[in-house]
């Protein structure tokens, strides 16, 4: 007789070819309605599942884990960020966690790329005023922005995405600046052309666009405080396409509608899909639904990813992108 097979609860749709493969290897239990699970759901999910892939939109905490059957070994995160997953519950019981960290890089920092464009720029604002029917025309002083070439971006978190935006950047004629944890090697910093900052407050008072890059952990939360954002300049710009949570966004909006700073880029909020409703009246920020990685390229890598990772675990090997283990 075959020997069982694990029984791999997914939360979420991912690409066909993806489901066919989980099914083909694993007792794969499969959301095809793609409707986000509620609590309950996901703690029937933590009774029965030897191995649980969650996404963004699911909230493993400790009283969701408090269920789980001694079966349920690994959380295989269908994405990066693992900040929905409490990680030191994970670890008291034992529960091995990944993530799909590379493959979301350079999608993300497109996107990243495109906000940083788009502010300055004016994009969106022209787009709604054409779809309008209220352009009469070009004039000399019709819509002006603000040129990017010459301007200094400061890049909060130099790690994987955040070194994809400096490449980026540079083609496009921005000083790149950064805070990081860590100062990189003096050989990357010097192939990114990238200054470092020790002080993030000292960065933040002299950028022209800043860009974050760093995740939502305990210490990152709120990073930019209504302190740290008074900081920057007037006419400075703010893109966040890594998580919500790093931002004060009461006292983001509070200063784009008193025009303390010029505008923001946001693919990420802090009560997603929740927005503060101020911001959707303003005409200086642009707003993105949490698309940074939303490639279909990259939803397939990182399907590929949360294979793999499931694959080595069963099979009795360390799997490539343990989250824990990169920890501590
Ligand atoms: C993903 C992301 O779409 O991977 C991440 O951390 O923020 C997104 O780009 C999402 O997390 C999928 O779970």
């Amino acid at each position: 007789m075959a020997p069982k097979k694990p029984l791999v609860f997914v939360t979420r749709k991912l690409p066909d070819a993806i489901e066919t493969r989980m099914m083909e290897l694993f007792d794969a239990r499969l959301n095809i309605d793609d409707r986000p699970l509620t609590k309950s759901e996901l703690i029937e999910a933590v009774k029965t599942a030897d191995v649980l892939v969650p996404t963004v939109t699911d909230r493993i905490d400790a009283a969701i884990l408090s269920h789980a059957a001694p079966s349920l070994r690994l959380i295989a995160n269908f994405g990066a960020g693992v900040d929905h997953i409490d990680l030191a519950s994970a670890r008291e019981r034992g529960i091995t966690v990944t993530n799909t960290p590379d493959v979301l890089t350079e999608d993300t920092a497109d996107m990243t790329m495109a906000l940083i464009l788009a502010i300055p720029r004016r994009l969106a604002e022209g787009e709604r005023l054409v779809r309008a029917g209220r352009w009469q025309g070009w004039s000399p002083s019709f819509l002006l922005g603000h040129r990017i070439w010459g301007k200094r971006l400061g890049i909060i978190g130099m790690g994987r995405i955040g070194q994809a935006v400096a490449r980026r950047a540079k083609g496009f004629g921005l000083s790149v600046h950064y805070h990081n944890r860590k100062r990189l090697y003096p050989e990357l910093e010097q192939e990114l052309d990238a200054t470092y900052w020790e002080s993030l407050d000292q960065m933040l008072a002299r950028m022209d666009v800043i860009s974050i890059h760093c995740p939502h952990t305990p210490a990152t939360y709120h990073l930019l405080s209504a302190r740290r954002l008074k900081l920057m300049q007037p006419h400075s710009y703010l893109v966040n396409t890594a998580r919500g949570e790093v931002v004060d966004e009461a006292a983001l909006t509070r200063m784009l509608q008193k025009r303390e700073i010029a505008g923001a880029g946001l693919d990420v909020f802090e009560h997603e899909p929740a927005i503060n409703p101020k911001l959707l009246e303003m005409e200086n920020v642009v707003l993105l639904p949490h698309l940074g990685s939303a490639t279909i390229e990259g939803r397939v890598d990182m399907g590929e990813k949360v294979l793999i990772n499931i694959k080595t675990h069963i099979d009795g090997h360390n799997p490539p992108d343990r989250v824990l283990a990169n920890l501590l």
